[in-house]
């Protein structure tokens, strides 16, 4: 009866120790470089996402290169953010533009528009600009502006394609 009783108040006392030690501090830390939650100072991390101005400084408008950009500019990986600047209509600007996103390589390179998707009218890429995450990995991208039924698209040259690969990993520490 004695000893069943002390092995409780053992037990009592055990407990309320690791209660309080718990909560003076929620981590906890060894001399074997253990740590929870881990410090991460050393080891493999994942490169973080970066947001990428489409066409650099030339922003996003009539006649610059924008497929030869891409391949200067890649490689593009899953969660980097596209932003697409390019000026609202006003009257000093009376031929926009806007970002569509094609289905298919193909309607991709005959610029047919009827099958792509708008992701930015002609007002969105003001400010900031428009940003586009390439949420999904593994993905070809095919990007173009939509405006004048596809004469930016090719004429234009405004049209490019991105693959998004995995991120990348960098050592540390
Ligand atoms: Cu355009």
């Amino acid at each position: 009866m004695a000893m069943k009783f002390g092995g409780a108040m053992v037990l009592v006392v055990i407990a309320s120790v690791m209660m309080g030690a718990s909560m003076a501090n929620p981590g906890w830390n060894d001399n074997n470089g253990y740590a929870w939650p881990p410090k991460q100072a050393k080891g493999p991390t994942e490169v973080p996402p970066k947001k990428i101005i489409v066409g650099g400084s030339e922003n996003w408008h009539f006649g610059f290169d924008y497929s030869t950009w891409a391949h200067k500019s890649g490689p593009f990986y899953v969660n980097d953010t596209l932003v697409f600047k390019y000026d609202p209509p006003s009257d000093n600007n009376t031929h926009p533009h806007s970002v569509y996103v094609f289905p298919s390589f193909w309607s991709y390179m005959k610029c047919d528009l009827q099958r792509a998707t708008m992701l930015a009218n002609v007002s969105d890429g003001a400010g900031d600009g428009f940003e586009f995450t390439l949420s999904q990995k593994w993905k070809f991208y095919f990007f173009a502006c939509g405006q004048s039924g596809g004469f930016h698209c090719s004429t234009g040259k405004m049209r490019f394609s991105v693959v998004s690969l995995p991120r990348p990993w960098k050592w540390q520490g």
